[in-house]
């Protein structure tokens, strides 16, 4: 027998069926005959929530109290999944749910479900977030997140008739939301516009208009730590309930619009993201969740106190920038402390270096924040000054470190025109961590190059991780308990790396047999849950190879999709025999931002593929596609277990980490990639021989643009030299995928063909050929099992525990409560 350390609430099932049955009479007024799926739902959140409630309290106490740095998450998403099975499990509470909400009549899954899930992010760093607030509290580090509550979330996605994608709004609202209070008496004034005035030899902001910041705090329960830590997301009010001076005129829809407006500012999730957009009510969702965020930080760790000493900020909490959305809170901060508090400018400035952290997670350059400084100076003119001090302070540092002129203007951070914010945030903070070994150090060679040659004590690397509480043992309950089955105890859900344990059984037959015999049940669950929720007919005994992600070029969808068509146009002509093909079927999960076009092309491609492929009797049960829409956390946690093959397929040197990879892995799926990203480490971690790596490395890619791959068109020479390349394209143009219209995809043909950016054509034969070799693999399934034991055995390092280690370590420096 397994030694169980999970944690185990007293409650009996019997009285946590009372205790819903309680919530069902006395909050909601409904019996238990008449409570729905929903009703319950709602019943057992509220009930879970008072069993975490001695735990949330004293976890703030002890945080204010004692003298643990706490860590303060600022992050514009928080892809946080749904809450209700998480929270069972962390309050030890899951068997009894189970029984219980039986005993009342009712079928566990169907409550489950009942839950909307929330979407407030848009892809990785969203769910980054959401993992490393979970171990921060499983670690019971003193942690808040900090972020926006959007009325709307990443929007649903839908395909029209033609595959198109078409986008509809996600409002998760428009039921009772269990998890989130807010709380109306801790909330915040945020200032915008207006001008600075001097006022006896001081610099005074006097702004044109406010909006009242109303924290809604969501519980962040820890894995067995006892801990529970807190999501704060803010909501954006008027002050102004309406304006009598214009409702005397009787002009009512005037008299509402300031109010209409202030709740503008968070009411919707951008959907972007790569290319800003600059804005306006972009930077001001930025600006109000940060300035909340760092008045509440004061309030809490000086509470009662009219003249804290500030001094000691950094010794109670340390922001950690996600990305350069929160950046404004360099200069935020520096406001508050120089005319709130009256410090001058030098020791507001050593507070604010201490406090702050940065992460970046992009190469991409676009995806760097610029903001007009035209844009800055009218909604915080306040700011901007302090923004050009900073530059001249920097300015001046550069010229004493001896810094040529050039090399210090092309690392300006105010320019004049436009203020950069990955470079205030590198200057403005102690530390700056890339995702990836990879990508840290891409990010000191080429992207802040200057940076790390200025200040090379300020970069280092923490690499991403994932939660093994969601992604291992909520999402795929068998492997969960075979891993415990094999280890003798489960308590590798709070120390993944003795995963390890699992090493010597890829050689125990039985093992691997039932390990098999794990992920060929998933695949069942999972084909049942495709045809539920889809109308699809998956046939669970093929292959299942997966690719989500969010549509961008450089993660290389297209690469997939024209490998799919090479693959049908060989049956088709002949070339290959139907009964000589593997069987498989690709499973693609992607949205794409509403106006980014070629990626919008993208997907109304694989739905026509798939369309095209699935109908024609030559190839049916050998090559199937599907593209279940709305691609969510909900359905990564039903396809991630099911999965045999995953794709991880982007250009080298343009993926930062990725960290679906990791929950692939650690599922016993084998991965097809490139030298990108946390592929590096993966792979390097499982053995090369249990990866099917393929493609140009990043030297090789920066080589051939040095040729000028992109400039000068030459990704027609591949499409001329290799006829299954061409023959795959052809198809695409000539319209077999588009009921006979040459004109569909014409512009993303033409860009294959004549620009092709991140070298689709050029790494297409070595993916056609890894292919092939994978194939082959699956054909023994002996073999592929034992190489997908070793995965999930030399995955432990991917938790995202791990990641909060280290950047305790190495940023933080801080750790658990005592
Ligand atoms: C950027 C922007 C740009 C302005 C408009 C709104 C917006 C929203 C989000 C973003 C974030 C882009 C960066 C991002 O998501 N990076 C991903 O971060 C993951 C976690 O570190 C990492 O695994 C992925 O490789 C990386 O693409």
């Amino acid at each position: 027998m397994a030694e169980i350390t999970a944690p185990q609430s007293p409650v009996t099932a019997e009285q946590f069926a009372d205790e819903i049955r309680e919530q069902l009479k006395y909050t909601q007024g409904v019996t238990v005959e008449q409570a729905k799926p929903a009703d319950v739902y709602v019943a057992t959140a509220t009930a879970v929530r008072r069993h975490l409630m001695d735990s949330w309290m004293k976890t703030q106490t002890d945080m204010v109290n004692g003298n643990t740095k706490a860590v303060g998450y600022l992050s514009a998403e928080f892809l946080m999944g749904k809450q209700l099975e998480n929270a069972l499990l962390n309050a030890g509470l899951t068997d009894q749910f189970d029984k219980a909400v039986k005993a009342l009549g009712f079928d566990a899954q169907e409550v489950i479900d009942a839950e909307y899930e929330p979407g407030l992010g848009n892809g990785g760093l969203g769910r980054l977030a959401a993992c490393f607030i979970d171990s921060l509290a499983s670690l019971g580090v003193p942690a808040f997140g900090y972020g926006i509550q959007y009325k709307y979330g990443i929007f649903k996605q839908e395909f029209d008739e033609n595959g198109k994608q078409v986008e509809t709004p996600d409002y998760w609202l428009a039921n009772e939301e269990p998890w989130g209070h807010i709380d109306y008496n801790r909330d915040q004034k945020v200032s915008f516009g207006g001008e600075v005035v001097e006022e006896n030899g001081k610099k005074v902001w006097k702004p044109a208009w406010s909006v009242r910041a109303v924290p809604v705090d969501y519980m962040v329960p820890g894995y067995a730590s006892g801990r529970v830590n807190t999501l704060r997301l803010w909501t954006a009010k008027s002050y102004d309930e309406f304006d009598l001076l214009t409702f005397n005129k009787s002009e009512y829809l005037d008299a509402v619009k300031p109010q209409v407006e202030a709740e503008n500012i968070s009411k919707i999730l951008y959907p972007e993201d790569s290319t800003p957009q600059g804005k306006a009510l972009r930077l001001e969702q930025q600006y109000f969740f940060v300035s909340a965020s760092i008045h509440d930080a004061i309030r809490v760790f000086y509470p009662g106190q009219d003249k804290p000493d500030l001094t000691t900020f950094p010794n109670k909490i340390n922001f950690q920038l996600n990305d350069t959305h929160p950046v404004i809170g360099i200069p935020e901060l520096m406001r508050v402390l120089m005319d709130e508090y009256d410090y001058d400018w030098d020791t507001a400035w050593d507070i604010t270096r201490h406090t702050f952290n940065y992460t970046c997670h992009t190469l991409l350059p676009e995806a760097l924040e610029v903001w007009p400084s035209k844009l800055i100076g009218e909604l915080l003119p306040r700011h901007l000054e302090i923004i050009e001090k900073i530059q001249d302070q920097f300015a001046a540092e550069l010229k004493a470190k001896g810094i040529a002129d050039g090399t210090a203007k092309d690392m300006a951070i105010y320019t004049g025109d436009a203020v950069r914010m990955a470079y205030l945030a590198t200057y403005g903070g102690s530390h700056v961590n890339g995702v990836a070994e990879l990508h840290s150090q891409l990010l000191k060679d080429v992207t802040l190059k200057n940076f790390s040659d200025a200040y090379p004590d300020k970069f280092t690397n923490v690499t991403n991780g994932v939660t093994p509480r969601r992604f291992i043992k909520l999402a795929n309950p068998r492997l969960s308990d075979l891993i415990t089955e094999g280890l003798g105890t489960d308590k590798w859900l709070s120390d993944l790396e003795l995963l390890k344990g699992l090493i010597p059984l890829a050689d125990d037959d039985e093992f691997v047999k039932k390990f098999a015999a794990v992920k060929q049940a998933n695949k069942v669950d999972f084909s049942n849950f495709a045809k539920r929720k889809y109308g699809f007919d998956i046939d669970p005994n093929t292959m299942i190879n997966t690719m989500v992600k969010r549509l961008h070029e450089y993660k290389r969808q297209a690469l997939k999709i024209l490998s799919v068509i090479a693959d049908y146009a060989d049956i088709k002509s002949g070339k290959v025999s139907a009964d000589d093909v593997m069987p498989r079927t690709i499973v693609f999960g992607a949205k794409a931002a509403p106006g980014y076009y070629l990626a919008k092309q993208t997907i109304q491609l694989i739905n026509n593929v798939a369309r095209v492929v699935n109908n024609d009797p030559d190839v049916k049960g050998k090559l199937n596609v599907y593209f279940p829409w709305n691609y969510n956390i909900e359905l990564a946690q039903n396809l991630i277990p099911a999965t045999d093959l995953d794709e991880q397929i982007s250009q080298a040197g343009k993926e930062a980490s990725g960290t679906g990879n990791m929950k692939f892995a650690l599922n016993g799926a084998l991965t097809v990639g490139t030298l990108d990203g946390a592929n590096v480490e993966i792979r390097e971690r499982v053995g090369a021989e249990n990866f099917f790596l393929f493609g140009m490395t990043e030297p090789e890619v920066s080589a051939l643009y040095a040729k000028g791959y992109d400039t000068k068109g030459l990704s027609r020479e591949y499409y001329e030299k290799d006829p299954q390349l061409k023959a795959a394209i052809d198809m695409v143009a000539d319209g077999t995928f588009s009921d006979g219209d040459k004109d569909t995809y014409k512009d993303l043909v033409n860009d294959w063909l004549t620009k092709d950016y991140f070298m689709t054509l050029a790494d297409f034969r070595a993916y056609m050929d890894i292919q092939a070799q994978i194939e082959e693999t699956y054909r023994d399934p002996m073999k592929w099992s034992r190489m997908a034991v070793l995965n999930v055995a030399n995955s432990g390092y991917f938790s995202s525990d791990r990641s909060i280690e280290d950047y305790l370590e190495r940023i933080w420096h801080t750790g658990p409560l005592a």
